[in-house]
């Protein structure tokens, strides 16, 4: 076959790959419709997808994993940096050369009796000085088709490219190779060897055994924010795990914010958000990942390096995240959600009834009475971020948007007050160096295990989170920068009956309210040992459904003996991080140790 391309480090890279992993035949994928039309059709014969009727949602697909492959695999995912001390404590390192070794071996005929797909594209939006050109190597046809609706394929990143253009080498496979003969399964995988390795120095991403998700779409968490992370510490800008919105006031006064959460704590839904507060909107950027540099006006300037979404199933309904259902109503990969009898997808928390004779997520019909979910709860969909009908007519500016606020957040059931505001940049690097937040099912593991993920990045980061945090604090030592302001939000405290206080979603909009109230200088708030608090009457709580018997109180209190232990908490997370913590977060510590005490 004939590549369109002369790029002598792609072609030489792509026989390469072919002679080590012997795939049967390579396909360069062009990105057209057309092209992700036929391989869905494969992916039908093959059973990986089931197409939904198209009376419900047209040119849709439904797909179910391996019950053993369906989310991210922290313990399995390792940052091979030349040295050791540069993944840091909080990543799983491996000596680059060994871990070459280790996985040429897994990849030496991997893709036996399968095509192998050849993937250029970018992340970030075609003419953007910040953008970013990866080809991805996968033996994967579901995956080309993820990667269609989350980045940018196709001639424009052949451009790009050029001739001798460098891109991020990010070698995928599933690493199930078929002998002569051999039936294919629906969803080939090889779970007890999963590697996802990043080489922080010669940016590239070596990923086998896993096909879903963060595992598999290599542009996602493996480039726009682990590779990028480690290009934005060393060029001077920031990768984060973070949505970005624009919020437009009854003023007409107009702030874009970003949003920090752990996965599965509120992203998607945050950034479609619908106000219930009267006059306000919100227009959506990016769910998941925003780039951020520092502008000619000494503005951070925020970027969404992504072209779709892929978001949580369920729990999004008409009456948590009515724009996410309007935004997959055709054009979508559902990936382990239900099925239901006449063709459309299900899942918990969706609207109405559950629907009789579904088939769960695992393909099989379901037993309500197992009491087990008819999705699994890492359940996705997969759609491009145009289809949003709240999207903002800006979300591909190659400038990005100048950003105000910056909000970090997680699920805690206590001590986290709905919202805080930082006293200072320094303070806000604190606040998100410390975040804590109970686990999910996005990543495999326990879930509601409380544990620090600062700033929503410990399975995102690609190099030593001291430094990380350092990175950050840098900023501030630049004064002609006009930085945003930050702050902390919880929705997820609960009261003793385990109900969430807060209701959430829609309602979040008064926190949005108050902070840009803030930002016009319009609002008092009130000091506390954790930051600025609204001041009584500041918070638009007017009709608001908070869990029977809270008060605004319920919201805000923050308990003496559990703020002291987490005093401690946090003297024993930054211990971790030895000499290498930046002097000004111990000093930060002590500040609040100090006010804790009063
Ligand atoms: P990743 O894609 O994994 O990074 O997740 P995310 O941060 O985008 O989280 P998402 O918005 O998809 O929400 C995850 C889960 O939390 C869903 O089940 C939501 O319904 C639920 N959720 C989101 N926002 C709220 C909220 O304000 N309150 C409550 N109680 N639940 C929420
Ligand atoms: C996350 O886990 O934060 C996600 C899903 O956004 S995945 O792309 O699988 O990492
Ligand atoms: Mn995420």
């Amino acid at each position: 076959m004939t590549f369109p391309t002369k790029n002598k480090k792609l072609l030489d890279w792509v026989d390469e790959i072919t002679a080590l992993c012997e795939p049967e035949e390579v396909y360069f994928c062009n990105g057209s419709e057309e092209e992700f039309n036929q391989l869905a059709q494969q992916l039908v014969e093959k059973g990986t997808f089931k197409r939904l009727s198209d009376a419900k949602r047209p040119n849709s697909y439904w797909a179910h994993s391996d019950p053993k492959d369906v989310a991210r695999v922290e313990g399995r995912t390792f940052i091979c940096s030349e040295r050791e001390e540069d993944a840091g404590p909080t990543n799983n390192w491996s000596d680059p050369a060994e871990m070459k070794s280790t996985m040429t071996n897994l990849y030496r005929g991997s893709m036996r009796g399968r095509t192998m797909y050849v993937i250029p594209f970018m992340m970030g939006p075609v003419g953007s000085p910040f953008s970013l050109v990866g080809v991805e190597i996968t033996d994967s046809a579901y995956v080309v088709c993820n990667m269609r609706i989350m980045a940018t394929m196709g001639a424009p990143v052949l451009e790009a490219l050029g001739e001798d253009g460098d891109f991020v080498h990010s070698l995928h496979s599933v690493g199930s190779p078929l002998a002569e003969g051999q039936d294919d399964v629906a969803w080939p995988c090889n779970p007890d060897n999963i590697f996802i390795s990043h080489f922080p120095e010669t940016r590239e991403i070596w990923s086998f055994g896993s096909g879903y998700g963060g595992n598999a779409l290599l542009g996602k968490k493996c480039l726009a924010l682990r590779i990028a992370s480690v290009m934005a510490r060393d060029e001077g800008w920031l990768a984060e795990h973070m949505l970005l919105l624009k919020l437009t006031s009854p003023r007409g006064e107009v702030h874009y914010v970003t949003g920090a959460f752990p996965s599965a704590c509120g992203k998607t839904n945050l950034a479609m958000l619908v106000p219930t507060l009267p006059g306000w909107k919100v227009e959506t950027l990016g769910d998941d990942i925003c780039w951020l540099r520092v502008g000619e006006d000494g503005r951070l300037w925020g970027l969404n390096p992504e072209a779709g979404f892929f978001g949580v199933a369920p729990g999004t309904s008409y009456s948590t995240n009515p724009s996410a259902m309007e935004t997959f109503t055709s054009n979508t990969i559902f990936t382990n959600t239900a099925l239901t009898a006449d063709g459309d997808v299900w899942w918990e928390g969706m609207d109405g009834e559950r629907p009789d004779n579904l088939t769960d997520w695992t393909g099989k019909p379901y037993d309500p009475d197992s009491g087990k979910p008819a999705a699994h709860p890492n359940a996705r969909f997969t759609v491009s971020a145009a289809q949003c009908p709240q999207i903002a007519a800006e979300w591909q500016d190659p400038r990005g948007v100048p950003i105000s606020a910056m909000l970090f957040g997680g699920r805690r059931r206590t001590l986290a007050p709905l919202v805080t505001e930082a006293y200072s940049w320094e303070h806000g690097v604190f606040l998100g160096s410390t975040m804590a937040s109970e686990t999910t099912a996005a990543a495999v593991g326990a879930v509601g295990n409380l544990r620090r993920d600062p700033f929503a990045m410990l399975p995102f980061c690609g190099y030593h989170m001291a430094d990380y945090f350092g990175h950050w604090l840098k900023f501030a030592e630049r004064k002609d920068l006009k930085l945003p302001r930050v702050y902390l939000v919880n929705w997820f405290r609960k009261d003793e009956n385990n109900r969430f206080i807060w209701p959430g979603y829609g309602e979040n909009s008064r926190v949005l309210a108050w902070i840009v109230d803030r930002l016009e200088g319009r609002a008092d708030a009130q000091e506390t040992p954790l930051g600025l608090v609204p001041k009584a009457g500041e918070l638009d709580l007017d009709g608001v459904a908070l869990a029977p018997g809270a008060t605004k109180d319920s919201l805000f209190a923050i308990d003496r003996a559990d703020l002291l232990a987490e005093v401690e908490a946090i003297a024993s997370h930054y211990a971790q991080f030895g000499d290498r913590l930046p002097a000004r977060l111990a000093e930060e510590l002590s500040a609040l140790r100090a006010r804790a005490q009063v």
